[in-house]
């Protein structure tokens, strides 16, 4: 059974932060309407079974659950965002995932951003942006060795975090756009390369035997759907908050 910790989209998402878009108006409505079709098709594509952490109005980016943990199956691992107007989002997360995992706790200087991480297997790649510094991964990287898994820091350029440049297709395959990462650091990891004219195409939901993507990178897409099914969805709203189709969630085995 595979569970997905999701949260409501906060009437504050307008003020949410921003750093390589500029702000553009959000249709609240409009994104609970994409967020909720969004855990529709978790729940009736992927078989998740939906858990909602409590809603946080005044959180404009509480909807970007991913950012607030990281779920392997021993542990789960709470974060300590990046942003400052981030940090009290995880507490909510943490009060739902209890029931699920074991908790970690990043503590200060450690900053790490779910949105960082990437699980492939034994080894965890994680970003180093503005939101993951080198202290967080050391945390995690001690919290989860005693458990036999490697991590690895990364580059990542031009965008936010490691999974605007590239997520899990397989546990030795991602989705990457080339120009935001350097290949090199990823040993053994074999790549499907999105559609230069699609910058942001490299984020796509694996969840079980299920892909989760959006409706916005049609060029990637017809790439992709030679050799995968896809669930297709319109994120748009989202978008406008930076946010991709793996924020919104995290997926995990129930136990
Ligand atoms: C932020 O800047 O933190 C939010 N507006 C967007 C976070 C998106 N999360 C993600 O990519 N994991």
């Amino acid at each position: 059974m595979l569970i997905a910790i999701t949260r409501a989209v906060s009437d504050a998402i307008g003020n949410c932060e921003l750093t390589h878009l500029a702000r553009e108006p959000i249709d609240v409505d409009r994104a609970r309407e994409q967020h909720a079709a969004y855990e529709r098709a978790l729940e009736t594509r992927a078989g998740c079974q939906i858990v909602r952490a409590g809603e946080a109005p005044d959180l404009p980016d509480s909807v970007f659950v991913e950012d607030a943990a990281i779920v392997l199956d021993e542990v789960a691992i709470i974060t300590r965002p990046g942003a400052a107007s981030r940090r009290a989002e995880p507490a909510g997360v943490a009060t739902v995932l209890q029931q699920f995992r074991e908790l970690r706790h990043i503590e200060a200087p450690g900053t790490i951003d779910g949105g960082d991480v990437l699980v492939c297997a034994r080894h965890v790649f994680v970003g180093r942006t503005s939101r993951t510094n080198d202290e967080g991964i050391r945390q995690l990287q001690r919290m989860i060795a005693p458990f036999g898994y490697s991590v690895s820091g990364v580059a990542v350029r031009g965008c936010l975090h490691l999974k605007s440049a590239a997520t899990v297709l397989a546990e030795t395959q991602l989705l990457a756009n080339p120009d935001r990462i350097v290949r090199d650091e990823f040993p053994g990891i074999d790549f499907l390369l999105a559609d230069s004219r699609e910058p942001d195409a490299a984020n796509i939901l694996k969840a079980g035997d299920d892909y989760l993507y959006s409706s916005a990178f049609p060029r990637t897409r017809e790439m992709l759907e030679r050799s995968l099914t896809l669930t297709v969805l319109d994120m748009s709203e989202l978008a406008k908050a930076e946010g991709a189709m793996t924020c919104c969630s995290v997926v995990f085995r129930a136990r």
